[in-house]
């Protein structure tokens, strides 16, 4: 048995002892004799809130795993830290921020303070800029230079910026107002704004510069590069306000750029990036999707935290699937965490809570700063099915690494061509099935004789078609994929991540770790733009590396 950690406080040093004692009993279990024991299970591992269902019953635990692992939660003050979230506590210290992405959603009039000032009215007022600017749009009021309406909103923003906007605005493709196309432009490889704006039309063509800090390289390299665009197309000067708006904490910075502070969104410091959709960063959402169905993405999430907040531990959906991933990563030595939508809209709803899974929990020091002698965030990565069946579903059944995996279906079709969605959802259940229940030696043999092989060759060719099973999943339905459901899903992922940070002792909400390549990029650039540049302070591989560059681009690249 593995060692108990150090680092926890003593209560839940004795129950994560207890989890290690449970492992190490059930060690041999199968998901499929808790189905034999338990003739309920479906029913009683399955739960519902804010319109999606939790089927869990698919997963290595039984009632006892489930007690243990609610019980380190309570130990592990979750109730606690959970309260402290929403009362808005400066719960990211390192850089003495609350954290309260859940005052966006929320549409109660109780006061959130932070430093002694309600934060209710500040958040109140932006959606009324919102929704009035996101009027004057969709009512072809706000005109470009040259009197036309607009119709390309081109979104310029990275990570927390970018990705929830996108897998919102794609994942809401029914719900999209005719005569508005969103487009994201995200990286600073120059491929991807000038792609972007290949086809697009300065006079009807609205940036809006996403960037809470107005900062970030990237966002502004594209920014630069798009109003250079814009007037080199024959946009006028006088025109910049109509195409250039804001979302940012740092008006001063937004003005400097050109835009005007009227046009510019607020963003607040205890809104985290990847935590930011609900706020003016969804603005490319409301553009695309109107403000109501924005409003209702936001009640959605609301949902989801109002069951986080009152729903007792061993009946809430984020704490159970938060903790099911503690089981797996800190007690049966899983390392990687696999999402599957089944749904070609949610294709990148992995990347999305990827950002805010590896993000939030990648980090290798507790609290109070100490290095911490147990697993912390796992590798989360997925796409959408059935697609991936045709790719790495191949490791997920036969590896020798096993992935504990979510599958997320709609109920229903927003597109029911045909049999379509019947394919996709039996394509859904089947490799939740396969997982679990796998094949064994003896069956793979029978199928090959039974399809007149030969004994010899049977023999040969049984092994390799042997699924180990006993490969654990959840399964996460709803009616359909629409505003609420998809707030509640993204914010039922939030609260996991939040959960396992809790466990964990991290600070959920800091990412010091993406500043060295940052600080590191600044050096270098001037290296490659500038041949005479010395090279003498990098190692020998990355002054190698610049060497080549140069010889490719020459100066002033
Ligand atoms: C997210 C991160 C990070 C951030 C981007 C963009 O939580 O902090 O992904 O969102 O670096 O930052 P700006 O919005 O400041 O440009």
């Amino acid at each position: 048995m593995q060692d108990t950690p150090q680092t926890l406080n003593d209560k839940a040093k004795e129950s994560w002892r207890a989890l290690q004692q449970h492992a190490a009993d059930t060690a041999n279990d199968h998901i499929l004799d808790y189905f034999h024991r338990d003739p309920a299970r479906v029913q009683s591992y399955s739960l519902s809130a804010a319109g999606l269902t939790l089927d869990y019953s698919k997963n290595r635990a039984n009632s006892a795993t489930l007690e243990k692992l609610v019980k380190l939660a309570e130990d592990a003050g979750m109730r606690k830290s959970i309260d402290a979230m929403f009362a808005g506590e400066p719960i990211n210290h390192t850089e003495g921020r609350a954290v309260l992405h859940t005052a966006l959603r929320s549409s109660s009039d109780t006061p959130v303070l932070v430093d002694g000032q309600d934060i209710k009215p500040e958040i109140r007022s932006a959606l009324a800029q919102m929704e009035q600017f996101v009027s004057k749009v969709h009512r072809g009021e706000w005109l470009g230079y040259s009197g036309k309406p607009i119709n390309d909103v081109v979104s310029i923003g990275i990570g927390g910026s970018y990705l929830g906007p996108r897998v919102a605005v794609e994942a809401l493709r029914p719900y999209w107002q005719e005569n508005i196309r969103c487009h994201f432009v995200s990286n600073v490889d120059g491929s991807d704004i000038a792609y972007t704006l290949e086809n697009l039309n300065p006079e009807t063509t609205l940036f809006i510069v996403q960037s809470k800090s107005f900062t970030t390289q990237e966002t502004l390299a594209n920014s630069m590069t798009a109003r250079e665009w814009y007037l080199r197309e024959g946009g006028s000067e006088t025109g910049l306000s109509k195409h250039f708006v804001a979302v940012s904490s740092n008006v001063q910075r937004a003005r400097d750029f050109g835009i005007d502070a009227e046009n510019v969104f607020p963003m607040w410091d205890w809104v985290g990036g990847r935590y930011s959709l609900w706020s003016a960063i969804g603005l490319p959402i409301a553009l695309q999707v109107g403000m109501k169905a924005f409003r209702e993405l936001l009640a959605g999430a609301e949902a989801m935290d109002q069951h986080f907040k009152t729903a007792p531990l061993e009946q809430n959906m984020p704490v159970l699937m938060g903790m099911l991933g503690i089981w797996y990563h800190n007690f049966l030595g899983a390392d990687s965490y696999v999402i599957l939508p089944y749904d070609q809209t949610l294709e990148n709803l992995p990347a999305h809570l990827q950002q805010v899974d590896m993000e939030s929990n990648g980090k290798g020091v507790n609290r109070s700063g100490v290095g911490v002698d147990y697993a912390t965030g796992p590798i989360i990565w997925g796409g959408a099915g059935t697609n991936g069946q045709h790719a790495y579903h191949q490791l997920l059944h036969q590896g020798t690494r096993w992935t504990p995996a979510d599958f997320i279906l709609p109920l229903k079709s927003h597109k029911p061509a045909g049999r379509h969605h019947a394919m996709l959802a039996s394509n859904c259940f089947a490799q939740s099935q396969a997982l679990m229940c796998g094949k064994s030696l003896e069956k793979a043999r029978q199928e090959l004789l039974d399809a007149g092989m030969s004994s010899e060759r049977a023999g040969e060719l049984a092994p390799h078609k042997v699924i180990p099973g006993n490969r654990p999943s959840n399964t996460l339905v709803m009616d359909e994929i629409n505003p609420h459901t998809l707030g509640a899903l993204i914010a039922l992922y939030e609260q996991k991540v939040f959960v396992q940070g809790v466990i964990w002792n991290l600070n959920s909400f800091d990412q010091w770790g993406v500043e060295l390549g940052k600080q590191l990029s600044d050096s270098i650039l001037p290296m490659l733009l500038d041949t005479g540049a010395s090279t003498d302070a990098l190692d020998p591989s990355s002054a190698a590396l610049v060497e080549k560059f140069r010889k490719a681009n020459g100066s002033g690249s």
